[in-house]
């Protein structure tokens, strides 16, 4: 055993025995439950960050615990391949996408095996592969023979300059990234996918998972079920008997409109400005806005009048129609019934335009003012309709259900539900990605490519310019012949959103090579026990998957309807932040490896400056890790300074996994000196620690009281393993080791090797390198075999239980002392103790005796007089 810990020592020599055993190939043939645990599979992006480093150790700590729990576990790993980054830095380097993706993918999964994770890489997947993305393609053609893929067309970013669509995250401001040119919106036909057709099972189901409250929230939003009325407004227009649909969760305030709004995509909105230029300037404005519900929901609030009329279907008032960029033509009908007493936007709306508010709801006993008019609207239950003719004096629930009637009985409207879900829209104008399987043809339309002839391959070759997706002028990939009629076909060069690659990988490891998309061990292994990944896949990651399972569900590809029975969101990694900022407070950002930092006696930072040139900067805000802000630390830097068990003590020691961790130089020094201390111990006490032929000595009460306190930490490290509170245990395991040290010159070593050996236990999922060397070098191994497997550590609850209790000892009921004496002593012996005591003696004098009273592991009463 070498004397001085040397991290890549000890973790090489552990790392080359882990791979020469093949040590985490596991199959689906085993007698023990199956436990399947996945991290998001990561974007390759050049080199792993802090987030990866600590998103695998918390799964990888998992897997080690619950192999050791006797669980045959599963923990996989693969990339997700395609996307813009790829192309962007193919741009700037001049390089395919393909060869900088398999360039870092393979410089990240060395530095995965440096830390030390135990994934089965047989199991390896990278979406961009043709052997994975052919099932994307063959998937995607089932839906479209069930009508689960349809074509529609929708709104992109267009860039006139370089004739290419753009995505949201390249539109600056309005305009594009490169071009600096203003974006316009043109429609495109695209494929959906009936996402909306599963939107009650999506929600209902979410009723089934373990996952944290708030992600299960988030999802509920963005389905988002409303309950209202859609119901018409008459008008008559170009000689035709016409309704104006809109849709309102607050029927019972029908007889508060002044006005309705429509949205600018509206066919209304379009047939009037025919007539009215004015109307046509202000739609062509409002397309310069963003697209997305988010930014119509921040934008300022805009209209015009029409000056086109409807009728109110009750009260038979004339209502004037505005066009408006609030109202979003993808929500219900693309037209709202303006409310402006009792709703947020329509008075901010009527405010701004000087329009009629007219109040229909009160609450009794409180006052209308418009400062207040938000009280109104939020608490439903309590309303009762006012100004609203026949329909004055009821609440809520009964107004709608009496305005809905009426609206039925001239048949002009009726309850609905509506949700705001709405159908995935997978085609992207991009080259890096999978190949939408549609051939077209000049005489058969869009074709689907025959299943025969799968996968449509993508070129690897490629490098694009920025100007448009290459695929498009690529003659190798665009020729080909249509499957109906021969004659020569063009290729969609449109492809799939990357969303679609992630919705099932983790069903793919299941069955890497099979020949069919999933077989039977999916199911064997899936649904994933325990999912893990960032907050920022809570929404849309997550719903796409889950849509994807039940679609695989319900054509009986595999047998379960959800992807994950729990979900762990990991917190953030948080850095300090340092920077300077020049005169026209343009802030350039400092690494944190290149600042000195002064702290004040309390050890807080008070100041920092650059090591380059000695002078101050600022000290930012605590942040997340991120290029942006320069913030980040590379693992590869810690790896090498302190080795890899280090930084992962260090990760699952600073939080507990939910929580946001800030990185700390003190705190990795701290995990840095721990491992040492543990070292140097084994190393110094070889000799005891490895003699396996003592007997454990149950009655020397040094060797008991060191194995209550042992046996206690483990106790409560058990229960924090189960709960993944993985901080507490590193806690744990620091006070086993002080207790280790402060006992071991007067504990047996028989005693000494069953609390190391425990020791080294709890901390293997987190260290996995060291413990396996002391393990080995200690000769625990050839007890009790490979720490890799070896069987978790019990509680000894006989070990629990002190040998000695104290007793409290009263005198005719008053306190006067208190008695050490055996847990299991006789009445006889504790009357004779008590009685001995000096307290007694000094209390009793000149008295006698009368009667003993004990109360079991409490108290010695002795009644005297
Ligand atoms: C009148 C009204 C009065 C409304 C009131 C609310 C409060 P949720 O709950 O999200 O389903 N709305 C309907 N279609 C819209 C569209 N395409 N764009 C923007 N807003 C639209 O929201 C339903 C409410 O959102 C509807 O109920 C409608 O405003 C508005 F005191 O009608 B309400
Ligand atoms: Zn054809």
């Amino acid at each position: 055993m070498q004397e001085k810990y040397v991290p890549a020592d000890v973790e090489a020599a552990a790392q080359s025995h882990w791979q020469a055993i093949d040590a985490y190939k596991i199959n689906e043939c085993s007698e023990k439950p199956k436990f399947y645990c996945v991290s998001m599979l990561p974007y390759p992006s050049g080199k792993l960050h802090m987030g990866h480093v600590r998103n695998y150790t918390i799964n990888d700590v998992m897997y080690r615990h619950l192999r050791m729990r006797g669980y045959n576990v599963l923990m996989p790993m693969g990339w997700d391949a395609f996307g813009m980054p790829a192309e962007n830095a193919a741009m700037a380097n001049g390089v395919p996408p393909a060869q900088w993706t398999y360039e870092n993918i393979a410089y990240m999964k060395k530095q995965m095996n440096a830390m030390g994770f135990a994934i089965d890489w047989s199991r390896e997947l990278a979406t961009c592969k043709p052997e994975y993305y052919k099932w994307n393609q063959w998937f995607f053609l089932k839906m479209l023979e069930k009508g689960l893929v349809y074509l529609k067309t929708g709104i992109v970013n267009w860039d006139p300059v370089d004739q290419t669509v753009l995505s949201n995250e390249q539109v600056i401001d309005g305009r594009g990234w490169r071009s600096g040119v203003l974006v316009e919106k043109r429609e495109i036909p695209m494929y959906y996918m009936r996402i909306t057709d599963y939107a009650d099972d999506l929600l209902q189901d979410l009723n089934k998972l373990d996952w944290p409250e708030r992600v299960k929230v988030m999802q509920q939003n963005w389905i988002g079920k409303s309950f209202g009325v859609t119901f018409g407004f008459p008008y008559t227009l170009d000689g035709e008997q016409k309704l104006l649909y809109v849709f309102t969760t607050r029927a019972d305030t029908i007889m508060g409109v002044t006005f309705c709004v429509i949205s600018t995509e509206h066919p209304l909105a379009k047939r009037l400005s025919e007539d009215k230029p004015e109307l046509k300037t202000f739609i062509n404005e409002c397309k310069q806005g963003g697209v997305t519900e988010a930014s119509i929901a921040t934008q300022e609030k805009k209209g015009i009048a029409t000056g086109f009329f409807v009728t109110h279907p009750l009260s038979g008032e004339s209502i004037e129609i505005w066009i408006g960029n609030y109202v979003v033509m993808s929500y219900g009908e693309g037209a709202v019934m303006g409310v402006p007493a009792h709703d947020e936007r329509d008075f901010a709306f009527a405010h701004k335009y000087n329009l009629p508010i007219k109040q229909v709801i009160t609450v009794p006993g409180k006052e209308f003012s418009i400062e207040v008019w938000q009280a109104w609207y939020g608490d439903k239950e309590a309303t009762l309709c006012i100004n609203s003719g026949k329909y004055n004096g009821l609440n809520y629930h009964a107004a709608i259900d009496t305005i809905a009637a009426d609206l039925n009985s001239k048949g002009l409207g009726k309850k609905q539900v509506m949700f705001r879900l709405r159908d995935w829209g997978i085609s992207r104008q991009r080259y890096w990605g999978t190949p939408i399987p549609i051939i077209h043809c000049d005489a058969c339309g869009a074709v689907p490519v025959p299943e025969k002839d799968l996968p449509v391959v993508l070129p690897e070759n490629l490098v694009p310019d920025g100007t448009g997706n290459p695929l498009a002028t690529s003659i190798e990939f665009l020729n080909c012949t249509c499957p109906k009629c021969h004659k020569p076909g063009r290729r969609e060069t449109d492809t799939m959103d990357t969303f679609v690659d992630s919705s099932w990988y983790f069903s793919r490891y299941t069955c890497p090579d099979a020949d069919t998309m999933v077989d039977a061990r999916t199911n064997y292994w899936m649904p994933m026990d325990q999912y893990i990944g960032g907050i920022e896949h809570a929404i849309l990651h997550l719903l796409y998957s889950r849509f994807w399972t039940k679609v695989m569900r319900d054509m009986k590809l595999v047998s379960f309807g959800e992807p994950a029975k729990n979900l762990l969101t990991q917190g953030m990694v948080l850095n300090e932040t340092y920077y300077r900022e020049d005169m026209s407070g343009k802030k350039t950002w400092f690494n944190p490896s290149e600042v000195n930092v002064h702290f004040d006696d309390k050890a807080r930072p008070i100041s920092a400056s650059l090591s380059l040139d000695g002078q101050e900067i600022v000290l930012g805000e605590i942040e997340k890790m991120a290029k942006s802000k320069n913030n980040g630390v590379d693992p590869q830097s810690l790896i090498n300074q302190y080795g890899a068990d280090t930084a992962r003590l260090f990760v699952m020691f600073a939080a507990p996994p939910e929580q946001q961790l800030k990185w700390s130089e003190s705190g990795v020094d701290g995990a840095s000196r721990f491992l040492r201390r543990l070292w140097n111990f084994g190393q110094s006490n070889a000799t005891l620690l490895s003699a396996t032929d003592v007997y454990i000595d149950t009655t020397n009460p040094t060797d008991q009281s060191l194995r209550r306190k042992i046996h206690t930490l483990l106790k409560q490290a058990n229960y924090d393993y189960q709960r993944a509170q993985y901080n507490t245990v590193v806690s744990a395991a620091m006070k086993m080791l002080n207790a280790i040290e402060n006992d071991h010159r007067t504990s047996g070593a028989g005693v000494m090797r069953e609390c190391y050996g425990i020791l080294l236990r709890i901390l293997y999922p987190m260290v996995p390198h060291i413990t396996h060397g002391l393990w080995t070098a200690l000769g625990y191994d050839r007890q009790s075999g490979e720490l890799l497997d070896t069987t978790w550590p019990e509680v000894d609850t006989s070990a629990l239980i002190q040998a000695e209790i104290e007793l409290i000892l009263q005198v005719n009921g008053k306190v006067r002392g208190s008695l050490k004496i055996a847990r299991d002593a006789s009445r006889q012996s504790i009357e004779q103790a008590a009685l001995g005591h000096e307290m007694t003696i000094k209390f009793s004098k000149g008295m006698t005796q009368k009667k003993v009273i004990i109360v079991p592991g409490r108290l010695v009463n002795l009644v005297i007089s």
